[in-house]
């Protein structure tokens, strides 16, 4: 968190991989509005498609906005190489599909975003992979699920929607010395300026661009970044041949616009979301505060450890329970009841029957999401605005029972 660190990395946010020399002095990356691009003969075309020459084939493949996003994040995350998608589920579909054979294993946490839970619980068994779950909490408990079939080893952190924090340093040395599969971290709840998964062992980030790293709840992308090799054949296989979840270049410069005031807007987030978990742990009709920045969490020394601060989310259940919440919920006037996250205006939703729901109620219980549970995306506004539309909410939702 130290002064030098910011700079860095918002010099790098606002100036990574563009040079404006090449774009004839444009402050901002050219939007290259093209599906496909010209090859100067026959053989320069073949060259490009077989690798021996770089340059543009087709913008499902790469375009040079895309480009320089990809870049500019794997710069931040310190990575070899980068490939944005047209969203964070094409991110994680493209993974999944390029590593996992009929045969192989995916070990995954207890805790998923409900459509990556969905991918790999109830479709890649379909298909012949075999899926195993975890309490990724409990590193001990890992070694048991891990062996020579292993392939992947999927896993947020925090965890959507409960914000259980892993120990990302102790999984990866752990899945690499018991079974040949690549780590893969789901960072979206950090983005690259709260943690850095590489630099702890992980050989694979993805992150839902649409959130955080965008900012401006105006486009839907992903990413995903790691080493040269591996990031190509994902490139060639799971984006251009398996999912076709390319990103087009409008979406790409808006990501690189919000790229820019990304650590200024988390530094607003997370503190304010501490203020509001902090004022929810002492207010009396909650029960329980999910926020790793509490010391009351448990795994509140890993995340001083590892993230830079504890971030933006937030979830929390009442103690009057699920009808609560949802008078709660509907009391809100400044929060607004929507899906998603990391936006500048304040979220709030109900896991068990949006996001989540993608869980049968029998998995919700097994995986840790209380049907209860209420979520909130801590935006831009005043904190102390915010507090107040809670402060009320929490009031409206607990005065209906006693009437
Ligand atoms: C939500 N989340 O939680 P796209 N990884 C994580 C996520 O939270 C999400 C994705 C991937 C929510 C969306 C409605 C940790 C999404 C998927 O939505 O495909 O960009 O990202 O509210």
């Amino acid at each position: 968190m130290n002064a030098s660190a910011l700079e860095d990395f918002s010099t790098r946010a606002i100036h990574g991989a563009y040079d404006r020399a090449g774009h004839q002095g444009a402050l901002n990356p050219p939007i290259y509005w093209s599906s496909t691009f010209a090859f100067d003969s026959a053989a320069q075309g073949a060259a490009r498609f077989s690798g021996e020459a770089a340059g543009m084939i087709y913008t499902r493949v790469t375009n040079p906005t895309v480009q320089t996003l990809e870049a500019r994040l794997a710069e931040l995350e310190g990575a070899e190489a980068g490939l944005a998608f047209g969203s964070g589920m094409g991110a994680i579909a493209s993974l999944v599909w390029t590593l996992l054979r009929p045969g192989d294993e995916l070990l995954v946490d207890l805790t998923l975003y409900g459509c990556t839970h969905a991918l790999a619980n109830h479709v890649l068994p379909q298909f012949g992979i075999a899926v195993r779950t975890a309490d990724f909490t409990r590193p001990e408990t890992l070694a048991e699920q891990l062996g020579d079939r292993t392939r992947l080893v999927l896993f947020e952190t925090p965890a959507n929607p409960n914000m259980r924090v892993i120990d990302i340093e102790a999984v990866a040395a752990l899945a690499h010395r018991l079974s040949p599969a690549l780590v893969a971290v789901d960072s979206t709840y950090c983005t690259p300026y709260l943690q850095q998964p590489l630099a702890l062992g992980a050989d694979v980030v993805v992150h839902s661009l649409t959130k955080y790293i965008n900012g401006h709840g105006d486009v839907i992308a992903g990413a995903l970044l790691g080493r040269e090799v591996l990031v190509q054949q994902i490139r060639m296989q799971g984006l251009k041949e398996l999912t076709g979840a390319c990103l087009s270049p409008m979406d790409a410069f808006l990501v690189l616009r919000g790229l820019k005031t990304l650590a200024l807007r988390m530094d607003r987030h997370c503190q304010s979301a501490q203020r509001i978990a902090e004022r929810l742990a002492a207010h009396p009709a909650v029960a329980q505060v999910h926020y790793p920045g509490l010391d009351s969490h448990p795994q509140h020394a890993i995340c001083r450890r590892q993230m830079r601060q504890p971030g933006g989310m937030l979830s929390f259940e009442l103690k009057d329970g699920l009808e609560a919440g949802i008078r709660f919920i509907d009391a809100l006037r400044l929060f607004t009841r929507a899906v998603s996250l990391g936006d500048a205006e304040s979220l709030a939703q109900h896991p068990a029957s949006m996001t989540h729901s993608t869980y049968t109620p029998e998995e919700r219980i097994a995986h840790q999401i209380a049907e209860g549970l209420i979520r909130l995306s801590i935006g831009l506004e005043d904190a102390d605005a915010l507090w107040e539309d809670l402060d009320r909410a929490l009031a409206a939702g607990a005065a209906r029972l006693t009437t």
